[in-house]
């Protein structure tokens, strides 16, 4: 909900599918917080919400 004069900002759902260790959490946490990360081999998934100023 938003009030009088805020502009709607679309939203996608989008799925990184690859293979282990292709860098899926690597691209994931650089696009959410701008930052290097070291990362461990995922069990499950990881799921973020990232907001983009555009
Ligand atoms: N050279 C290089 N290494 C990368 C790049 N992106 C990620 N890596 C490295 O690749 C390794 C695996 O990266 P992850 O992001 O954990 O890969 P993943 O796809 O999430 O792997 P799983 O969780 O096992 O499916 C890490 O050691 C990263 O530092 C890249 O663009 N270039
Ligand atoms: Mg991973």
């Amino acid at each position: 909900m938003g009030h009088s004069g805020s502009r709607h900002k679309p939203e996608a759902r989008i799925l990184l599918l690859g293979l282990d260790g292709a860098g899926k959490s690597t691209l994931l946490y650089k696009l959410k917080y701008n930052e290097d990360f070291h990362t461990v081999s995922t069990v499950g998934f990881n799921v973020e919400m990232i907001e983009s100023a555009w």
